[in-house]
């Protein structure tokens, strides 16, 4: 956490999502200047779900507690009175126990040395050394004062609540049109796997930058001719729980209970497109498990009715970690997409953005099959130009999915340029394919 302003808001935020409605409007607007109407009133009709989400649960009274018990008969015994036991250092053990437990061990007359109550948890910071990064409570302050600042071509809003309640937020950037038609949209999508810290940071710092620049002249053109929506957080729940302990827990899933005794569906294996097939997991347990059906997460219903409420978006990025790809349908299947003219654009797009970031352009499939992930269904369903961009680093030796403070300046820097370039393809993707499509990142002065 960085600032006292982020803290209130974050409060704000986080108190509005588990209520929903009164707060988070009063945060969140949404369509502030009006434009693109079609938007507008999905807008509304999201804000309407998110209304009837109900508080995640009933009134908690358990606590996490340090007791002194030494041996493993001995925590045997504290577990079967009730003590859930998470953590064991030497004689000092950490778990957690409601009033009732606290009670049994007291009468065994196990001694508790701390507690805290888990109601009173707020959900801890990353650690300091990744204090850069940005939590939830802090996403949601950013986009707030991003809209802010870019008041008349900037609004908040949000798309949906997760499995928990959270709003699933969002930002559009563009000035209303002046012939009042819809624009070519592009969205940029961060976070469907919680753990994928980095990849929050990418959109959300670029509508930062685009934000700052909006004087500059080709960012300008790119304001007026087209909407540029940031969904920087789609797995809110699944980022807190990552880490809410202020160590990393290595989550990916979302955290909807399986009712098996398991948690979480992988949210890029719960699209509809090949649904269940290859590269995703029957067994609920699995970190890519695809859920009981397609859209069966609120996460990516969220997204679909998103991408329903905008026909003129055109082009999307789903940004994950790591490896240092850009990757195009399919990702479900071997085979190449069919629509030869759409395969070319696709290839040169992904190469061009390869080119600026460094990173490798390939068919998602090239990578593993995998099925039901966001591209190959935006493709599929919508005709939407999608790329999965798989950010820094290259590999685990250079920190994997925590790769630290260090590497958001530059990542966010290097895809700064391929995101303005893909905006700009928003109009007409099939343009890729033409090699004079855009100017050189040099030519355009960045
Ligand atoms: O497996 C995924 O969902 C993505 N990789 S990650 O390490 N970020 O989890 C890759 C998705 C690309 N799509 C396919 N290969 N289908
Ligand atoms: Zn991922």
């Amino acid at each position: 956490m960085k600032r006292a302003l982020g803290l209130a808001l974050a409060a704000a935020a986080l108190a509005a999502s588990a209520s929903a409605g009164g707060l988070w409007d009063a945060l969140f607007d949404g369509d502030s200047d009006g434009s693109s109407g079609g938007f507008s009133a999905a807008v509304a009709a999201l804000t309407g779900e998110a209304a009837s989400v109900k508080p995640v649960r009933k009134a908690d009274d358990r606590y996490w507690v340090t007791v002194r018990i030494d041996g493993k008969s001995a925590r045997t015994r504290a577990a079967s009175l009730g003590l859930s036991i998470e953590s064991v250092e030497g004689s000092l053990v950490g778990g957690v126990a409601d009033l009732s437990t606290l009670k049994r061990l007291k009468d065994a007359g196990i001694e508790v040395q701390s507690r805290r109550a888990l109601s009173g948890f707020r959900p801890e910071d990353f650690p300091p050394a990744d204090g850069i990064y940005h939590n939830y409570g802090e996403i949601v302050s950013e986009l707030q004062s991003i809209s802010s600042a870019g008041s008349g071509f900037v609004s908040a809003f949000s798309i949906g609540t997760s499995v928990q309640g959270r709003a699933i937020p969002g930002l559009r950037l563009g000035y209303p049109s002046r012939d009042g038609r819809a624009k070519p949209a592009a969205a940029f999508l961060g976070a469907h796997h919680a753990r994928e810290h980095l990849s929050t940071e990418v959109p959300l710092l670029l509508a930062r930058w685009i934000a700052e620049h909006a004087r500059e002249a080709r960012v300008k053109r790119l304001l007026e001719t087209r909407d540029i929506y940031i969904l920087p957080v789609i797995n809110p729940d699944g980022v807190e729980y990552d880490i809410a302990t202020g160590n990393y827990r290595w989550q990916r899933k979302n955290l909807k209970d399986n009712g098996d005794g398991s948690v979480g569906v992988d949210l890029n294996r719960n699209y509809d497109f090949r649904f269940g097939g290859e590269g995703a997991s029957d067994y609920p347990g699995s970190d890519t498990y695809h859920g009981p059906s397609a859209f069966s997460e609120p996460e990516t219903r969220a997204v679909r009715s998103f991408v329903e409420a905008l026909p003129n978006l055109k082009l999307m990025v789903s940004y994950h970690t790591f490896s240092e790809l850009v990757m195009y349908p399919w990702g479900g299947a071997d085979e190449p997409i069919s629509d030869g003219r759409a395969l070319a654009a696709f290839k040169a797009m992904a190469e061009r953005a390869a080119q600026w970031t460094g990173y490798r352009a390939m068919q998602s499939s090239e990578l593993y099959v995998a099925t039901g992930d966001t591209c190959d269904w935006a493709w599929a369903a919508k005709g939407i130009f999608c790329l999965t961009f798989e950010l820094t680093p290259k590999s685990q030796g250079q920190g994997g999915f925590y790769p630290g403070s260090g590497a958001v300046g530059p990542t966010v820097q290097k895809n700064i340029e391929p995101a303005l370039y893909l905006i700009d393809l928003a109009d007409d993707p099939y343009r890729a394919a033409n090699a004079t499509a855009m100017a050189a990142p040099k030519e355009a002065g960045i």
